[in-house]
């Protein structure tokens, strides 16, 4: 009975082995998000992008003009998916999660005002 107790715990222990081997440096932590950011042109993208790097624990970040779609690969092991939505808000940019403050969004450049424009006509 022992012995079985000690075989069956090799066996675990060679699985584990095995699965940390297969992601290449341990246990992999990286995690993509999907969500959707405020923005119009290709200053915003360059901002966006940026912003969401900053800081560390994001390997990869892709904004899509045409959709306002962003993608970013990031170490869940450093961040949480509200961190990014945070850096991208201090830059001026909303997000599904987290708007941007009223100060930091009116230093933008105007052509990367998103927000509704009518209220602030020349
Ligand atoms: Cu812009």
């Amino acid at each position: 009975m022992k012995l079985y107790g000690i075989i069956l715990m090799l066996f675990v222990f060679s699985f584990a082995a095995c699965q940390s081997q297969k992601s290449g440096r341990g246990l992999d932590t990286s995690e993509v998000a999907e969500f959707e950011v405020s923005g119009l042109c290709g200053m915003c993208k360059e901002r966006i992008e940026a912003a969401v790097r900053k800081g560390g624990g994001v390997n990869d970040a892709n904004w899509n003009k045409e959709t306002s779609m962003l993608k970013v690969t990031y170490d869940i092991s450093l961040l949480k998916e509200m961190d990014l939505h945070k850096r991208i808000a201090a830059a001026g940019h909303d997000t599904e999660k987290v708007k941007a403050a009223d100060k930091v969004y009116e230093n933008l450049p105007g052509c990367c005002q998103h927000r509704d424009k009518d209220k602030e006509k020349h």
